[in-house]
């Protein structure tokens, strides 16, 4: 799988694609990351890629020509614009983009981005949370991760790719190695007393007692 970012900081990625597995991927070819700088396609002698917005109003605004000259050649990829206006980032997005080619992720940057661009070169807007970063690098990041993991060969054990959150939809049981005391803080009984049927049952009830806790929201619940 190809993945194009399009950002003005493309050393921000260096040591997270040389890393972990990520980094194992890029080298076994299963994963090629492209860097595209932008300000490549910067206007004038100073490369700008950014400019005050109509209107008036605090701030600036990414300019539509260097983006679309930047996606211009990319138009036959999927492209996603990281953005805190977006849809929600979950597995199931992650899920589909795995099983596609190539994507190219545009990491906005400042106050956003001229919204000709989203509305003629962007296939999907995403946001990564209800917060607000200087850019989408890390929302980048957190695509190339979320979608190696899930891409063939790239995590030994397959299984615990299907057995982690969100796949039905609760958070995870809390989960305990060796030691079985620590500083007087004890692993629960029932995880050391090897009835394989009642473990189950508790971790069960451990991912739904978490889960309405912590995120009613994936209950049909109303939030917080
Ligand atoms: C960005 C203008 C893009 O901050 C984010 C973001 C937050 N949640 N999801 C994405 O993206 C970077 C910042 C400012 C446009």
């Amino acid at each position: 799988m190809r993945i194009n970012v399009i950002t003005i900081f493309p050393e921000f990625f260096t040591s997270p694609l040389d890393t972990s597995l990520v980094g194992k991927a890029r080298e076994e070819g299963t994963l090629d990351v492209v860097l595209h700088d932008l300000r490549e396609q910067g206007k004038g002698v100073h490369r700008q890629i950014d400019d005050s917005p109509f209107g008036g109003g605090a701030g600036m605004v990414m300019m539509v020509e260097p983006l679309a000259a930047a996606l211009d050649p990319l138009a036959d990829t999927h492209r996603i614009l990281f953005t805190p206006g977006g849809r929600p980032l979950d597995q199931a997005t992650l899920d589909r983009w795995a099983m596609l080619d190539e994507i190219t992720v545009v990491c906005g940057r400042y106050e956003g981005v001229d919204e000709r661009i989203a509305e003629h070169f962007i296939d999907e807007e995403i946001s990564i949370g209800d917060y607000v970063l200087l850019g989408g690098e890390v929302a980048a990041l957190a695509v190339i991760e979320g979608v190696t993991r899930l891409l063939d060969g790239v995590v030994g054990n397959p299984t615990s790719v299907e057995t982690e959150s969100f796949r039905d939809g609760l958070l995870e049981e809390p989960q305990y190695t060796r030691p079985a005391e620590f500083r007087g803080w004890t692993v629960p009984d029932i995880l050391r007393s090897g009835d394989h049927a009642k473990i189950e049952e508790w971790r069960q009830e451990q991912r739904e007692e978490r889960t309405r806790e912590r995120r009613p929201d994936l209950l049909g619940e109303v939030d917080q």
